[in-house]
Protein backbone atom coordinates (compact mmCIF):
# COMPACT_ATOMS: atom_id res chain seq x y z
CA UNK A 1 0.00 0.00 0.00
CA UNK A 2 1.04 3.52 -0.61
CA UNK A 3 1.34 5.87 2.03
CA UNK A 4 2.21 9.92 0.80
CA UNK A 5 4.70 11.59 2.56
CA UNK A 6 5.43 14.60 0.66
CA UNK A 7 3.63 17.42 -1.74
CA UNK A 8 5.70 18.95 -4.19
CA UNK A 9 2.60 20.82 -5.57
CA UNK A 10 1.76 21.26 -9.52
CA UNK A 11 4.40 20.57 -11.68
CA UNK A 12 5.04 20.84 -15.83
CA UNK A 13 6.33 18.46 -17.81
CA UNK A 14 9.82 18.99 -16.47
CA UNK A 15 11.97 18.96 -19.45
CA UNK A 16 9.49 20.34 -22.02
CA UNK A 17 10.70 24.13 -22.53
CA UNK A 18 8.49 26.25 -23.89
CA UNK A 19 7.89 29.55 -26.00
CA UNK A 20 5.47 32.30 -25.03
CA UNK A 21 2.57 30.90 -27.02
CA UNK A 22 2.35 27.92 -25.33
CA UNK A 23 2.07 29.29 -21.70
CA UNK A 24 -1.56 28.46 -22.05
CA UNK A 25 -1.97 25.39 -22.81
CA UNK A 26 1.03 24.26 -20.46
CA UNK A 27 0.52 20.73 -18.62
CA UNK A 28 0.52 20.78 -15.10
CA UNK A 29 0.06 17.71 -12.83
CA UNK A 30 -0.16 17.12 -8.60
CA UNK A 31 3.63 15.98 -7.57
CA UNK A 32 2.93 13.82 -4.55
CA UNK A 33 5.22 11.39 -3.00
CA UNK A 34 4.52 8.11 -1.28
CA UNK A 35 6.08 4.79 0.19
CA UNK A 36 4.97 1.77 -0.52
CA UNK A 37 4.79 -0.54 2.01
CA UNK A 38 4.74 -3.69 0.58
CA UNK A 39 8.47 -3.40 -1.72
CA UNK A 40 9.74 0.01 0.30
CA UNK A 41 9.57 1.51 -2.54
CA UNK A 42 9.84 5.40 -2.68
CA UNK A 43 7.19 5.89 -5.71
CA UNK A 44 4.78 8.97 -7.25
CA UNK A 45 1.27 8.37 -5.73
CA UNK A 46 -0.12 8.96 -9.84
CA UNK A 47 2.12 8.43 -12.50
CA UNK A 48 2.29 11.00 -15.24
CA UNK A 49 1.63 8.99 -18.97
CA UNK A 50 4.99 8.60 -20.62
CA UNK A 51 4.20 9.58 -23.98
CA UNK A 52 3.93 13.49 -22.77
CA UNK A 53 7.11 13.33 -21.64
CA UNK A 54 9.52 11.17 -23.70
CA UNK A 55 8.44 11.75 -27.66
CA UNK A 56 10.28 13.64 -30.66
CA UNK A 57 10.31 17.03 -29.11
CA UNK A 58 12.33 15.94 -25.90
CA UNK A 59 15.56 17.81 -24.69
CA UNK A 60 17.96 16.34 -22.31
CA UNK A 61 21.35 15.16 -23.49
CA UNK A 62 23.26 13.30 -21.99
CA UNK A 63 26.10 14.15 -24.01
CA UNK A 64 26.26 17.39 -22.47
CA UNK A 65 29.02 16.90 -19.92
CA UNK A 66 32.45 15.98 -19.96
CA UNK A 67 31.73 14.00 -16.70
CA UNK A 68 28.68 11.87 -17.90
CA UNK A 69 30.95 11.55 -21.62
CA UNK A 70 33.69 10.07 -19.44
CA UNK A 71 31.82 8.03 -17.31
CA UNK A 72 30.33 6.07 -20.05
CA UNK A 73 33.95 5.74 -21.49
CA UNK A 74 35.34 4.07 -18.32
CA UNK A 75 32.35 1.75 -17.66
CA UNK A 76 32.38 0.69 -21.30
CA UNK A 77 36.28 0.12 -21.52
CA UNK A 78 35.93 -1.95 -18.16
CA UNK A 79 33.24 -3.92 -19.79
CA UNK A 80 33.85 -4.03 -23.46
CA UNK A 81 36.04 -7.79 -23.30
CA UNK A 82 34.66 -10.11 -25.71
CA UNK A 83 33.74 -8.89 -28.72
CA UNK A 84 31.17 -11.90 -29.43
CA UNK A 85 29.04 -10.43 -26.36
CA UNK A 86 25.56 -9.21 -27.29
CA UNK A 87 24.40 -6.14 -25.65
CA UNK A 88 21.19 -3.94 -25.40
CA UNK A 89 20.89 -0.72 -24.08
CA UNK A 90 17.24 0.67 -22.98
CA UNK A 91 16.91 4.19 -22.59
CA UNK A 92 20.22 5.19 -25.36
CA UNK A 93 18.90 8.99 -25.55
CA UNK A 94 21.37 10.98 -27.84
CA UNK A 95 24.10 7.45 -27.84
CA UNK A 96 26.51 8.83 -24.99
CA UNK A 97 26.70 5.58 -23.91
CA UNK A 98 26.09 3.46 -27.00
CA UNK A 99 28.84 5.20 -29.09
CA UNK A 100 31.55 3.23 -27.26
CA UNK A 101 30.57 0.44 -28.41
CA UNK A 102 30.82 -1.13 -32.06
CA UNK A 103 27.59 -0.70 -34.71
CA UNK A 104 27.49 -4.72 -34.89
CA UNK A 105 27.41 -5.61 -31.03
CA UNK A 106 24.86 -3.14 -29.62
CA UNK A 107 21.66 -2.55 -30.10
CA UNK A 108 19.28 0.58 -28.74
CA UNK A 109 16.23 1.00 -27.37
CA UNK A 110 14.88 5.05 -27.23
CA UNK A 111 11.57 6.09 -27.21
CA UNK A 112 12.22 9.52 -28.23
CA UNK A 113 12.27 9.65 -31.84
CA UNK A 114 14.46 12.49 -32.03
CA UNK A 115 17.22 10.58 -30.27
CA UNK A 116 16.20 7.23 -32.08
CA UNK A 117 17.38 8.84 -35.12
CA UNK A 118 20.62 10.07 -34.25
CA UNK A 119 21.46 6.49 -32.85
CA UNK A 120 20.09 5.40 -36.05
CA UNK A 121 22.42 7.53 -37.94
CA UNK A 122 25.42 6.63 -36.33
CA UNK A 123 24.95 3.17 -37.42
CA UNK A 124 22.95 1.21 -34.77
CA UNK A 125 19.86 -1.02 -35.20
CA UNK A 126 17.60 1.46 -33.01
CA UNK A 127 14.10 0.45 -31.60
CA UNK A 128 12.36 3.75 -31.58
CA UNK A 129 9.84 2.33 -28.71
CA UNK A 130 9.07 1.67 -25.43
CA UNK A 131 10.38 -0.45 -23.49
CA UNK A 132 7.74 -3.39 -23.04
CA UNK A 133 6.73 -6.91 -22.82
CA UNK A 134 6.51 -7.12 -26.27
CA UNK A 135 9.51 -5.37 -27.60
CA UNK A 136 11.39 -7.53 -25.49
CA UNK A 137 9.63 -10.40 -27.57
CA UNK A 138 10.65 -8.85 -30.89
CA UNK A 139 13.90 -8.37 -30.28
CA UNK A 140 14.96 -11.75 -29.38
CA UNK A 141 13.27 -12.90 -32.10
CA UNK A 142 15.36 -10.46 -34.11
CA UNK A 143 18.30 -10.82 -32.62
CA UNK A 144 18.55 -13.63 -29.65
CA UNK A 145 19.05 -13.24 -26.16
CA UNK A 146 21.77 -10.80 -24.73
CA UNK A 147 24.38 -10.60 -22.03
CA UNK A 148 24.36 -7.51 -21.33
CA UNK A 149 21.83 -5.09 -20.71
CA UNK A 150 22.67 -1.37 -20.15
CA UNK A 151 20.35 1.16 -19.07
CA UNK A 152 21.38 4.33 -17.32
CA UNK A 153 19.09 7.01 -16.13
CA UNK A 154 15.79 5.11 -17.47
CA UNK A 155 14.52 2.60 -15.05
CA UNK A 156 13.41 4.75 -12.83
CA UNK A 157 11.64 6.69 -15.29
CA UNK A 158 9.76 3.48 -16.02
CA UNK A 159 6.26 3.39 -14.28
CA UNK A 160 5.69 -0.51 -14.57
CA UNK A 161 8.59 -1.80 -12.89
CA UNK A 162 7.28 -5.60 -12.95
CA UNK A 163 6.69 -5.41 -16.38
CA UNK A 164 10.06 -4.09 -17.26
CA UNK A 165 12.00 -6.93 -14.75
CA UNK A 166 10.36 -9.68 -16.37
CA UNK A 167 11.01 -8.62 -20.18
CA UNK A 168 14.48 -7.66 -19.03
CA UNK A 169 14.80 -11.51 -17.78
CA UNK A 170 13.53 -13.06 -20.48
CA UNK A 171 16.00 -11.61 -23.19
CA UNK A 172 18.90 -12.17 -20.88
CA UNK A 173 21.31 -15.34 -21.59
CA UNK A 174 21.74 -17.60 -18.90
CA UNK A 175 24.73 -15.73 -17.42
CA UNK A 176 23.80 -12.27 -18.78
CA UNK A 177 23.98 -8.95 -16.59
CA UNK A 178 21.40 -6.43 -16.22
CA UNK A 179 22.94 -2.93 -15.47
CA UNK A 180 21.58 -0.29 -14.79
CA UNK A 181 22.33 3.15 -12.64
CA UNK A 182 19.56 5.18 -11.65
CA UNK A 183 20.13 8.40 -8.44
CA UNK A 184 20.38 7.04 -5.07
CA UNK A 185 17.68 7.18 -2.41
CA UNK A 186 20.06 7.31 0.33
CA UNK A 187 22.13 10.33 -1.80
CA UNK A 188 18.22 12.03 -2.07
CA UNK A 189 17.86 11.48 1.77
CA UNK A 190 21.37 12.33 3.36
CA UNK A 191 21.41 15.72 0.69
CA UNK A 192 17.85 16.95 0.71
CA UNK A 193 18.00 16.47 -2.83
CA UNK A 194 14.47 16.38 -3.74
CA UNK A 195 14.81 17.60 -6.95
CA UNK A 196 15.35 14.15 -8.19
CA UNK A 197 11.83 13.90 -8.07
CA UNK A 198 9.97 15.01 -11.08
CA UNK A 199 7.83 13.63 -13.67
CA UNK A 200 10.15 11.63 -15.43
CA UNK A 201 11.58 10.03 -12.03
CA UNK A 202 8.46 8.32 -11.00
CA UNK A 203 10.73 6.05 -8.48
CA UNK A 204 13.87 6.92 -6.44
CA UNK A 205 15.39 3.55 -5.84
CA UNK A 206 16.99 2.16 -2.72
CA UNK A 207 18.94 -1.22 -3.16
CA UNK A 208 16.69 -3.00 -0.61
CA UNK A 209 13.25 -2.06 -2.93
CA UNK A 210 14.88 -2.85 -5.88
CA UNK A 211 16.32 -6.11 -5.09
CA UNK A 212 11.92 -6.82 -2.94
CA UNK A 213 10.88 -6.13 -6.99
CA UNK A 214 13.18 -7.87 -9.07
CA UNK A 215 13.12 -11.24 -7.00
CA UNK A 216 9.79 -11.48 -7.76
CA UNK A 217 10.05 -10.79 -11.58
CA UNK A 218 12.80 -14.15 -11.58
CA UNK A 219 16.22 -11.32 -11.18
CA UNK A 220 18.19 -10.46 -7.97
CA UNK A 221 21.06 -7.92 -7.29
CA UNK A 222 24.07 -9.72 -7.17
CA UNK A 223 26.63 -6.30 -7.20
CA UNK A 224 26.45 -2.68 -6.41
CA UNK A 225 28.79 0.02 -7.11
CA UNK A 226 28.14 3.83 -5.53
CA UNK A 227 28.83 6.37 -8.01
CA UNK A 228 29.16 9.65 -7.95
CA UNK A 229 27.55 10.99 -10.63
CA UNK A 230 23.95 12.52 -10.70
CA UNK A 231 24.79 13.82 -7.22
CA UNK A 232 24.67 10.09 -6.10
CA UNK A 233 23.82 6.86 -8.06
CA UNK A 234 24.08 3.61 -7.74
CA UNK A 235 25.35 1.15 -10.18
CA UNK A 236 23.25 -2.04 -10.08
CA UNK A 237 24.02 -5.14 -11.33
CA UNK A 238 21.62 -8.09 -11.62
CA UNK A 239 21.11 -11.85 -12.85
CA UNK A 240 19.13 -14.62 -12.32
CA UNK A 241 17.80 -16.20 -9.18
CA UNK A 242 20.38 -18.33 -8.09
CA UNK A 243 23.78 -16.70 -9.19
CA UNK A 244 26.67 -15.81 -6.74
CA UNK A 245 25.76 -12.52 -4.79
CA UNK A 246 28.79 -10.23 -4.12
CA UNK A 247 28.93 -8.33 -0.20
CA UNK A 248 28.02 -5.39 -1.53
CA UNK A 249 24.44 -5.92 -2.05
CA UNK A 250 24.35 -6.64 1.93
CA UNK A 251 26.67 -3.92 2.88
CA UNK A 252 24.46 -1.26 0.93
CA UNK A 253 21.23 -2.76 2.41
CA UNK A 254 22.41 -2.75 6.00
CA UNK A 255 23.75 1.01 5.82
CA UNK A 256 19.97 2.19 4.19
CA UNK A 257 18.82 0.33 7.49
CA UNK A 258 20.71 2.44 9.16
CA UNK A 259 19.34 5.44 7.76
CA UNK A 260 15.77 4.24 7.55
CA UNK A 261 15.01 3.52 4.03
CA UNK A 262 12.99 0.93 4.75
CA UNK A 263 10.80 2.87 7.13
CA UNK A 264 7.36 5.57 6.44
CA UNK A 265 8.88 8.12 9.59
CA UNK A 266 12.56 8.54 7.67
CA UNK A 267 10.45 10.08 4.67
CA UNK A 268 7.83 12.28 6.86
CA UNK A 269 10.98 13.60 8.44
CA UNK A 270 12.49 13.89 5.39
CA UNK A 271 9.21 16.13 4.32
CA UNK A 272 9.82 18.46 7.01
CA UNK A 273 13.39 18.90 5.58
CA UNK A 274 12.56 19.61 2.66
CA UNK A 275 9.88 22.11 3.80
CA UNK A 276 12.87 23.87 5.72
CA UNK A 277 15.04 24.30 2.30
CA UNK A 278 12.21 25.81 0.55
CA UNK A 279 12.04 28.51 2.98
CA UNK A 280 15.73 28.97 3.07
CA UNK A 281 16.14 28.90 -0.63
CA UNK A 282 13.50 32.01 -0.64
CA UNK A 283 15.27 33.60 1.85
CA UNK A 284 18.62 33.68 0.25
CA UNK A 285 16.61 34.86 -2.83
CA UNK A 286 15.19 37.94 -1.40
CA UNK A 287 17.87 38.99 0.43
CA UNK A 288 20.35 39.10 -3.00
CA UNK A 289 17.27 40.72 -4.66
CA UNK A 290 17.03 43.36 -1.93
CA UNK A 291 20.54 44.08 -2.09
CA UNK A 292 19.79 44.53 -6.05
CA UNK A 293 22.24 41.61 -7.20
CA UNK A 294 21.69 40.42 -10.46
CA UNK A 295 21.08 36.64 -9.67
CA UNK A 296 20.66 33.96 -12.65
CA UNK A 297 20.72 30.44 -12.78
CA UNK A 298 23.20 27.73 -14.23
CA UNK A 299 21.81 24.99 -16.22
CA UNK A 300 18.25 24.21 -16.99
CA UNK A 301 17.87 20.91 -15.54
CA UNK A 302 14.81 18.85 -14.38
CA UNK A 303 15.51 19.39 -10.89
CA UNK A 304 15.21 22.99 -11.14
CA UNK A 305 11.72 22.36 -12.62
CA UNK A 306 10.87 20.59 -9.50
CA UNK A 307 12.94 23.57 -7.12
CA UNK A 308 11.19 26.70 -9.03
CA UNK A 309 7.79 25.45 -9.23
CA UNK A 310 7.52 24.42 -5.61
CA UNK A 311 9.44 27.09 -4.09
CA UNK A 312 7.95 29.96 -6.37
CA UNK A 313 10.93 30.72 -8.23
CA UNK A 314 9.79 33.45 -11.10
CA UNK A 315 11.94 35.98 -13.41
CA UNK A 316 11.06 38.27 -10.19
CA UNK A 317 14.19 36.21 -8.23
CA UNK A 318 15.82 34.41 -11.26
CA UNK A 319 16.72 36.82 -14.66
CA UNK A 320 17.37 33.94 -16.76
CA UNK A 321 19.08 30.65 -16.99
CA UNK A 322 22.41 29.88 -19.19
CA UNK A 323 22.13 26.00 -20.65
CA UNK A 324 24.54 24.87 -23.36
CA UNK A 325 21.59 22.80 -25.00
CA UNK A 326 20.94 24.10 -28.36
CA UNK A 327 17.35 22.68 -28.21
CA UNK A 328 16.23 24.24 -24.38
CA UNK A 329 17.93 27.77 -26.03
CA UNK A 330 15.60 30.47 -26.52
CA UNK A 331 12.73 29.12 -24.67
CA UNK A 332 11.26 29.22 -21.46
CA UNK A 333 11.82 27.67 -18.16
CA UNK A 334 8.64 24.82 -17.64
CA UNK A 335 5.81 26.37 -15.32
CA UNK A 336 7.40 29.20 -14.05
CA UNK A 337 8.69 30.61 -17.82
CA UNK A 338 12.09 31.89 -16.94
CA UNK A 339 14.12 32.75 -20.00
CA UNK A 340 16.79 30.19 -21.24
CA UNK A 341 19.90 31.82 -23.14
CA UNK A 342 23.38 30.72 -23.96
CA UNK A 343 26.07 30.63 -21.63
CA UNK A 344 27.91 32.92 -24.11
CA UNK A 345 24.95 35.66 -23.80
CA UNK A 346 24.32 35.55 -20.15
CA UNK A 347 27.38 34.45 -17.88
CA UNK A 348 29.14 38.07 -18.23
CA UNK A 349 30.81 40.23 -16.16
CA UNK A 350 27.25 41.56 -14.80
CA UNK A 351 25.90 37.99 -13.26
CA UNK A 352 26.57 38.21 -8.81
CA UNK A 353 24.95 35.06 -8.10
CA UNK A 354 24.19 32.10 -9.90
CA UNK A 355 21.68 29.19 -8.52
CA UNK A 356 23.02 25.85 -9.39
CA UNK A 357 20.39 24.19 -11.05
CA UNK A 358 22.97 21.63 -12.64
CA UNK A 359 24.86 21.55 -9.02
CA UNK A 360 25.37 17.78 -9.80
CA UNK A 361 28.25 19.02 -12.16
CA UNK A 362 29.79 21.38 -9.18
CA UNK A 363 33.25 20.19 -9.70
CA UNK A 364 33.13 20.96 -13.76
CA UNK A 365 31.36 23.62 -13.66
CA UNK A 366 33.81 25.30 -11.17
CA UNK A 367 36.65 24.45 -12.83
CA UNK A 368 35.25 25.81 -15.92
CA UNK A 369 34.21 28.88 -14.49
CA UNK A 370 36.91 29.34 -12.55
CA UNK A 371 37.14 33.20 -13.46
CA UNK A 372 33.87 34.36 -12.81
CA UNK A 373 35.03 32.69 -9.36
CA UNK A 374 37.97 34.82 -9.08
CA UNK A 375 36.27 37.88 -9.40
CA UNK A 376 34.27 37.32 -6.97
CA UNK A 377 31.42 36.06 -8.66
CA UNK A 378 29.05 33.23 -6.17
CA UNK A 379 27.13 30.09 -6.97
CA UNK A 380 23.65 29.30 -4.84
CA UNK A 381 22.88 25.67 -4.05
CA UNK A 382 20.46 24.11 -1.71
CA UNK A 383 22.79 20.63 -1.69
CA UNK A 384 22.78 19.25 1.06
CA UNK A 385 21.91 22.78 2.26
CA UNK A 386 20.99 25.70 1.07
CA UNK A 387 24.16 27.90 0.83
CA UNK A 388 26.22 30.22 -1.25
CA UNK A 389 29.50 28.55 -2.08
O1 LIG B 1 17.52 11.15 -15.42
C1 LIG B 1 17.69 12.22 -15.94
C2 LIG B 1 18.98 12.89 -15.79
C3 LIG B 1 20.15 11.98 -15.85
O2 LIG B 1 19.14 13.91 -16.73
C4 LIG B 1 16.65 12.86 -16.75
N1 LIG B 1 15.37 12.44 -16.44
C5 LIG B 1 16.81 14.22 -17.22
C6 LIG B 1 18.11 14.85 -16.86
O3 LIG B 1 17.96 15.55 -15.65
P1 LIG B 1 18.60 17.00 -15.46
O4 LIG B 1 18.07 17.89 -16.52
O5 LIG B 1 18.35 17.39 -14.06
O6 LIG B 1 20.11 16.62 -15.76
P2 LIG B 1 21.51 17.29 -15.71
O7 LIG B 1 22.44 16.32 -16.32
O8 LIG B 1 21.85 17.74 -14.35
O9 LIG B 1 21.40 18.55 -16.65
C7 LIG B 1 22.44 19.46 -16.76
C8 LIG B 1 22.01 20.61 -17.63
O10 LIG B 1 22.93 21.65 -17.46
C9 LIG B 1 21.98 20.28 -19.11
O11 LIG B 1 20.89 20.92 -19.73
C10 LIG B 1 23.28 20.83 -19.64
C11 LIG B 1 23.51 22.01 -18.72
N2 LIG B 1 24.93 22.31 -18.49
C12 LIG B 1 25.39 23.58 -18.79
O12 LIG B 1 24.63 24.42 -19.27
N3 LIG B 1 26.72 23.84 -18.58
C13 LIG B 1 25.73 21.35 -17.94
C14 LIG B 1 27.06 21.62 -17.70
C15 LIG B 1 27.97 20.58 -17.09
C16 LIG B 1 27.58 22.92 -18.06
O13 LIG B 1 28.76 23.21 -17.87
Amino acid sequence: MKKQFLNLGKQPIANRFIYKDQIENEFLFDLKVAFDEETKLVTQVEYVDPPLMFNEDYTYRGSMSNTMQKHFKELSNSLNTNPNLKILEIGSNDGVFIKNWPTDQAIAVEPCGNFAKETQDLGYITYPEFWTTSLSNKIQKNHGKQNIIFAANCICHIPDLDETFKAVESLLTEDGVFIFEDPSLAEVINNTSYDQIYDEHPHVFSVIALDNILKRNGLQIVKVDNLSVHGGSNRIYAQKLGTKVDSSVEKNKSYERVLGLDKFETFKRFAEKVEQSKRDLIRILNQCKKENKKVISYGATSKSTTIFNYCGVTPELIDYITDTTPEKQGKLSPGTHIPIITPEEGFDESVDYAYLGAWNFIKEISEKESKYLDRGGKFITHVPTVKIV
